[in-house]
This record gives C-alpha cells, sequence and structure tokens, in this order.
C-alpha cells in the first residue's frame, strides 16, 4: 500500500459515518499520489495524517423563537481545517441536510480550491441544520442573530471569514455581520458577500457562475473552440446557476434547462434569465413558477436534467446529484464537457466514467473557485477601505480563472496525465499546501 492509500484506509476506518467527507478526501489522496512519489519527505513529516484532520471544529447550539412563540433549537458549526497559507475561509451553509460529514467534505475541498486561486486563504466552512425556506424575515433573522452570537468568538477578519453557500445569500449575510459588528463593536470584514453599501465587492453575486462560465470558455479556447451556439444543460437555480446562465447566454450558448429541490424546467428557447431571478432572488419561489411566464418551456417535477441533449453540462445544485446513469446518458447524448459548478456534484462512479470516455471534465475545487477568488479580492478591497470597479473585479477573476486552468492543465501534464483536470487541480492546489505546511513545522 502507498502512503496515500494508507492514509485513505485510515480514514475509512476511522469515519464510518462520514460518507462524504471520506469521498472527497479519497479523491483528493487518489489523485495527488504522483506529487507524494516526487517528495518522500511529506510522508516522514506525517504531512497526510495531519492534512485530513481539522485544526479545529466549534460545534455550538443554536437556540431561536419561531413566529409561533416556540423555542427552536438547530446545530451549528465551523469547520477551521487549514490555515497553512491564510486565514480560514469558506462559506456558511443553511440546509436541513447539513452535519459534521457534509461540512467537513466542504471544508476540506476549501483548501485546495483557495490554494488553486492563488490568494492568500486557508481552507475552512460551517453552516447549520437550520431551513431558511419557508421562514419569515424575521425568523432567518432570529436564527442569524443566535448562530453569530456563539460564532463572533471563533472568527475575525485576520482569523476565519465565512461568506455564503447554500442557503445562505445577500440577506443572511447581512444579519450576520449586523449582530457580529453589534457585539464586537468592530467594522471590518469578517465576512465576504456584503452588501455593497456596507462593504461587499462589486462581482461578488456574480462571481462564481461567471468564473465557472470563464472557466469553461479557457477550456474550449485551448481546443480552438467557443462558447457560440453550445448548448448547455444546467442544474440549480441558486445563486451559482443563475449567473451561470447569465455569462453562457451573453457568450452565446443556449441554456435549455434549470432546477431546484422540485423539479426543472426546460425552455427551447433558451432560459430567460430575468424570469428566474424573480422567481428565485425576489419572491423565493418554485422553479415550477417559470411556465407561466414562458409558455414554451416545459416543468417536470423530480430529477431529469440531464437526459436532455447538450453540448456542456454544468452541475450547480448540490454533492452527488450527478450520478454513473446520468454519466452514460450525457455521454450517450454527445455531452463533451461538464464542469462543476457546485461542490462535488458528480458521484466517484460517474467522475470516472467520463474521464475514461475522454469528457472534459472540470473539478469544483478549479472551476467554481471564481466565488471564493472574488471574496479574497473583497477582503483585499475592506483591509485597504477602498472600492475597486466591476469591471476591475471582473477582470481579475477572468485572468484567476485563466490562471487556475493553465496551472491544472500544466499540472495534469507533469504528472503523465494530460488533459485531467482531476489530476491536475487536486496536485497544484495540494503542493502549495504542502510547502506551506512544511515550512512551518509539525503543528
Ligand atoms: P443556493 O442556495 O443559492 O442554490 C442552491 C440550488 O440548489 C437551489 O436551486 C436548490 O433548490 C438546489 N439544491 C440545494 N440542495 C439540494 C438538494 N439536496 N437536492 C436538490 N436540489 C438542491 O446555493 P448556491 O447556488 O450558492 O450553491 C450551489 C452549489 O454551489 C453548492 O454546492 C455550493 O456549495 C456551491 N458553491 C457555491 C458558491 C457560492 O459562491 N455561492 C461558490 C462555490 C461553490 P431548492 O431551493 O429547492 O433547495
Ligand atoms: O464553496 C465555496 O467556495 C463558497 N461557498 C464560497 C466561499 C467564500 O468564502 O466565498
Amino acid at each position: 500500500m502507498n502512503y496515500s492509500e494508507r492514509v485513505k484506509a485510515e480514514l475509512k476506518d476511522r469515519y464510518t459515518d462520514q460518507p462524504e467527507f471520506v469521498q472527497a478526501a479519497g479523491e483528493v489522496l487518489d489523485a495527488i499520489q504522483p506529487a507524494l512519489d516526487a517528495h518522500p519527505e511529506f510522508e516522514k513529516a506525517a504531512l497526510l495524517e495531519r492534512l485530513v484532520e481539522p485544526e479545529r471544529i466549534v460545534m455550538f447550539r443554536v437556540p431561536w423563537v419561531d413566529d409561533s412563540g416556540k423555542v427552536q433549537v438547530n446545530r451549528g458549526y465551523r469547520i477551521e481545517f487549514n490555515s497553512a497559507i491564510g486565514p480560514y475561509k469558506g462559506g456558511l451553509r443553511l440546509h436541513p441536510s447539513v452535519n459534521l460529514s457534509i461540512l467537513k467534505f466542504l471544508g476540506f475541498e476549501q483548501i485546495f480550491k483557495n490554494s488553486l486561486t492563488g490568494l492568500p486563504i486557508g481552507g475552512g466552512k460551517g453552516g447549520s441544520d437550520f431551513d431558511p425556506k419557508g421562514k419569515s424575515d424575521r425568523e432567518v433573522m432570529a436564527f442569524c442573530q443566535s448562530f453569530m452570537t456563539e460564532l463572533c468568538r471563533h472568527i475575525g477578519a485576520d482569523t476565519d471569514v465565512p461568506a455564503g453557500d447554500i442557503g445562505t445569500g445577500a440577506r443572511e449575510i447581512g444579519f450576520l455581520f449586523g449582530q457580529y459588528k453589534r457585539i464586537r463593536n468592530e467594522y471590518t470584514g469578517v465576512l465576504t458577500g456584503k452588501g455593497l453599501t456596507w462593504g461587499g465587492s462589486l462581482a461578488r453575486t456574480e462571481a462564481t457562475g461567471y468564473g465557472l462560465v470563464y472557466f469553461v470558455q479557457n477550456l474550449l479556447e485551448s481546443k480552438g473552440d467557443t462558447l457560440s451556439g453550445k448548448r448547455v444543460c444546467i442544474s440549480g437555480a441558486g445563486n451559482v446557476a443563475i449567473y451561470a446562465a447569465q455569462k453562457a447566454t451573453e457568450l452565446g450558448a443556449t441554456v435549455l434547462t434549470m432546477s431546484d429541490s422540485t423539479g426543472w424546467v426546460m425552455d427551447p428557447d433558451g432560459i430567460d434569465v430575468d424570469v428566474v431571478k424573480d422567481i428565485k432572488e425576489v419572491r423565493r419561489a418554485r422553479i415550477s413558477e417559470y411556465v407561466k411566464a414562458r409558455p414554451n418551456a416545459t416543468y417536470t417535477d423530480g430529477r431529469g436534467v440531464w437526459g436532455v441533449k447538450c453540448d456542456i453540462a454544468l452541475p450547480c445544485a448540490t454533492q452527488n446529484e450527478l450520478d454513473l446513469d446520468d454519466a452514460k446518458a450525457l455521454v450517450a447524448n454527445g455531452t463533451k464537457v461538464v464542469a462543476e459548478g457546485a461542490n462535488m456534484p458528480t458521484t466517484r462512479p460517474a467522475t470516472d466514467f467520463l474521464l475514461e470516455q475522454g469528457i472534459s471534465f472540470c473539478p469544483g475545487k478549479a472551476s467554481n473557485a471564481g466565488g471564493v477568488a472574488v471574496s479574497a479580492l473583497e477582503m483585499s478591497q475592506n483591509s485597504e477601505r477602498l472600492s475597486w470597479t466591476f469591471d476591475e473585479v471582473d477582470g481579475k477573476l477572468k485572468q484567476i480563472m485563466a490562471d487556475i486552468f493553465k496551472n491544472a492543465s500544466d499540472a495534469a501534464e507533469k504528472c503523465g496525465k494530460p488533459g485531467n483536470l482531476v489530476v491536475g487541480a487536486n496536485v497544484a492546489g495540494f503542493l502549495k499546501v504542502a510547502d506551506a505546511m512544511m515550512a512551518q513545522g509539525i503543528v
């Protein structure tokens, strides 16, 4: 058994109750063996054994009062996974499925993603099993204030900087920031994704979806191709999905599908992003409403997006939403590119199948890194107490995505796996963190 296989087996034994974490860590460990072969000193320093254990996990209760006067209790978490190259950085997920396994998988992924951005940010993630869906604004505020009352002891602009993720958008970041400022009496960049009048960065809202499409653009350009005229299937209808659809459409592609947890829509004329924005960002309603505004479109309950014929598939909803059967359907329909907007949306058997079939597969830690990259640019702007223009931030985002594509492609080539962006992204992200950890001693 080589080094990565041994650490993977130990993790599998130790964390039998954390399948998503074991899956995410297993994928990284499998991919980085070429880098480990080149650096025998890593094993002597137990680098991987340290890398797979979070530096710190904070778990706490979150009591709040609902609109009927009943006391509710949720579980809150912050995983401070790795600070070798910068303060912990990563989103807060608010979804009933949240547990330690899911947040550890997300925190672990974040280490390598943040490293790939080239910016000085470590890896972290947090959240709660609170479900914002169907709650009043007052209930969401009560939850956020209670959550931040504990979280504020553990975070800070130079320590740990949370942001949005599933269920955490501009409204939630506002309530969280207000409570942090009230308790700590300091106005700092402790959260990113803030509103534009109170320290937010232009283009942060758009950054993950735009960055995903810029990444695909770089990939297509490397093959002498463009997005113009391409058919694109997108899953999800949240922050990442909406701005991926907007940018893909702007660059001449036709976006055929979007979805939420209840169903999916197919619009043969191309998704009208303004209609989706009104449903999701303004009315917080279901995607089924889409067909009322677009009579040529169809709505179907349940899953089904990956059965629609397309050139490019962009899974932008949640983990493990694209399985082996979906991957087979995509390949049978002639799909050439699968680029992850969500974190680990593709199951491991589906990923392996797509790579075997020669599909250009873009792992989320590379292709969805635009969001956290612009978060780091928000931190820079907060530190210098200045705001950059939209074009300045968007220009930097474009360059960062181009650099990530190039670094991942070059690393894949160096490992003897040209075109394999899973190997390339993991190796490139890992080596920078490993170098910093080696320099900083046994900590
Ligand atoms: P949002 O909450 O804005 O949107 C999430 C979308 O995915 C919604 O359409 C939601 O449907 C759907 N969804 C969520 N959970 C499930 C589920 N269990 N089953 C089916 N559908 C589901 O989140 P984001 O767009 O911000 O995040 C989407 C993905 O992108 C996540 O994996 C996140 O970690 C990742 N990501 C986000 C970044 C960001 O900057 N926001 C950056 C990088 C990655 P419904 O409303 O019905 O629940
Ligand atoms: O998964 C992610 O990269 C995010 N949810 C964004 C994190 C951030 O700090 O902006």
